[in-house]
């Protein structure tokens, strides 16, 4: 039996519409739209174009056509809409790059301390967590439920509202022990009780598209629906001592786990224990990735279409030479990327980086070594052992980043399936439809029916060790 399924995978830069037919050994998928996603400034702050987003859901979802057996949603994690009593949308969601958190972190940690907060959650902090956010929230007093972004898409298709598990657990108000929503944060923050609706495991069932829709009756499906827990099921590896790195925006770097890890010495290294599917545990730390290369572009007014080019330049430029900590704040936010990277070098006595090539050369060498970084303290940590790393996403086609990632950590390198966030979406909702049993089986599917390529550790491994130790150098001072 086949099925025909469709995806909505929303990223920070552009978004995108699959459908794939599942079933018998069969996984084809055919991209029906794609969309940029681009943030608006508004009075002093960033929001997503959350209508523009959903009208190009409707889009895609029409160029899908009928017979279409079930749709998923996901996007990236953190944020999120407030509804108010009679359920219309308060405002327009604020983008996690916004600074709005900056004056509200030290008040949250006066109220819960970050010690407390690990042993609970067992998330990284990152400024912009859900949390932060709603202590900054203005809206707050007037506001029924939140939705983060894949739920407030969902209600919008079907009328239903829930909270999806793997998503919940990126806000820091989900208890990583028990699976549901923290009584003691919420209480501690003071959070208004029933702002946050039931949670949903991956592959219940979510409501039916309303006519409006275009597929009225279509049944939708959670999903995993934060895109990394997406990215995460459909790793194509047939063993378990495998690392990932699920590279975009960002690159989240590490292993899957039974059980969360919230040792003080995890907390410090702030290696998060986000949910995945069925239980496992995404042991990771986030890498502030192709953001570096997709914001320098937009300063320099290149299209991404001119990436391919200016990855060939960056080939040639000989390295490691110049390397930054792709993490440091001073990234974060919108603005003038190769002038940040320029006054970073130049800070730390490095040599600056002259031309677009070197400058994409240095954040491709910094990228490198940061998975290695990464990877290494995910294994000491954790105590699972890398054979390889499975690298997946859109960096999976950047061949410069994959082969730099294989010789700085020294590991091999699988590269694909560059859509591993829409097949994880597909594939959970294929085991929902009765298509794939289980996890192991979709991730040999997905080795067996897509694209692969393999990299090996072709250079000495000294320029990375000096690299690593110049970067710590910095880092600590
Ligand atoms: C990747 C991602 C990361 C999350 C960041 C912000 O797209 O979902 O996992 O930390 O975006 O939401």
């Amino acid at each position: 039996m086949t099925a025909r399924i469709a995806a909505v995978d929303l990223g920070a830069t552009s978004g995108r519409v699959i459908t794939a037919r599942v079933g018998d050994g069969l996984l084809d998928l055919t991209e029906v739209h794609r969309f940029p996603n681009r943030p608006v400034e508004v009075s002093g702050t960033l929001h997503w174009d959350i209508l523009g987003l959903y009208r190009d859901v409707l889009d895609g979802l029409a160029q899908a056509g009928t017979g279409i057996s079930s749709v998923g949603i996901d996007s990236w994690a953190v944020d999120y809409g407030l509804l108010d009593a009679s359920g219309a949308l308060l405002g327009n969601p604020v983008h996690y790059r916004d600074d709005r958190t900056e004056a509200v972190i030290d008040d949250v940690h006066a109220k819960i301390s970050p010690e407390r907060l690990y042993a609970v959650n067992g998330l990284q902090f990152l400024p912009f967590n859900t949390l932060y956010q709603l202590a900054a929230e203005r809206l707050l007093d007037r506001a029924e439920t939140m939705l983060l972004i894949p739920d407030l898409l969902a209600y919008w298709l079907t009328g239903e509202r829930g909270a999806e598990a793997t998503n919940a657990s990126t806000t820091g108000l989900y208890d990583a022990s028990t699976g549901a929503w923290s009584a003691e944060v919420v209480g501690a923050l003071g959070i208004p009780a029933g702002l946050l609706p039931e949670l949903r495991q991956p592959g219940s069932p979510s409501g039916l598209l309303k006519a409006a829709t275009g597929l009225p009756g279509v049944p939708l499906t959670a999903v995993a629906s934060h895109d990394t827990a997406s990215a995460v099921a459909a790793v194509p590896a047939t063993d378990a001592n495998f690392a990932y790195i699920s590279c975009g925006t960002w690159s989240l770097a590490g292993v899957e786990l039974p059980a969360p890890i919230r040792t003080e010495a995890s907390r410090t290294a702030n290696f998060t224990n986000e949910a995945g599917v069925d239980g496992t545990v995404r042991y990771l730390r986030n890498v502030m990735g192709m953001w570096l290369v997709s914001e320098s572009m937009r300063v320099w007014g290149m299209p991404s279409s001119e990436l391919p080019a200016l990855l060939a330049a960056a080939a040639e430029v000989p390295g490691p030479r110049s390397v930054v900590d792709p993490n440091d704040p001073s990234f974060m936010q919108p603005g003038d990327m190769p002038s940040r990277i320029a006054a970073y070098c130049s800070r730390t006595g490095q040599a600056v980086p002259g031309t677009r090539a070197e400058t994409v050369r240095c954040i491709m060498d910094s990228l490198a070594l940061a998975h290695r970084a990464v990877l290494r303290e995910a294994a000491a940590l954790s105590g699972r052992r890398i054979d390889a790393v499975h690298l997946v996403g859109g960096g999976s086609r950047n061949a410069l980043l994959c082969q730099l990632t294989a010789d700085a950590t020294g590991l091999p390198v699988i590269a694909g399936p560059a859509e591993a966030t829409a097949l994880g979406n597909i594939g959970m909702q294929a085991r929902a439809l009765g298509l794939i049993p289980d996890l192991p089986s979709l991730r040999a599917l997905i080795a067996e029916t897509q694209p692969l390529a393999r990299y090996f550790p072709s250079t000495p491994e000294t320029p990375w060790l000096d690299a690593a130790s110049r970067l710590e150098s910095f880092t600590t001072v």
